[in-house]
């Protein structure tokens, strides 16, 4: 969904504009940097309020939201 610690662990930032966020709704015990690999912010599907996870940067996650170029 955008949002990314990969520059400095624990700050995340925005995409494209990399200004420091500052409201997040991470769902519980997150974000816990999984085995110190877990840097892109995700819409968690095991929790049922859809809260957030940081996740792998690389697993294949569908768009929040998506326009044509
Ligand atoms: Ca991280
Ligand atoms: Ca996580």
């Amino acid at each position: 969904m955008g949002g990314t610690d990969l520059l400095q662990e624990g700050i995340f930032l925005a995409p494209y504009s990399l200004e420091t966020l500052t409201y997040f709704n991470w769902a519980p015990c997150q974000p816990d940097n999984f085995h110190q690999n877990q840097h892109c912010v995700s819409i968690s599907k095991n929790d049922a309020l859809l809260r957030w996870d940081d996740d792998s940067c690389v697993v294949n996650n569908w768009p929040l939201c998506q326009r044509c170029a």
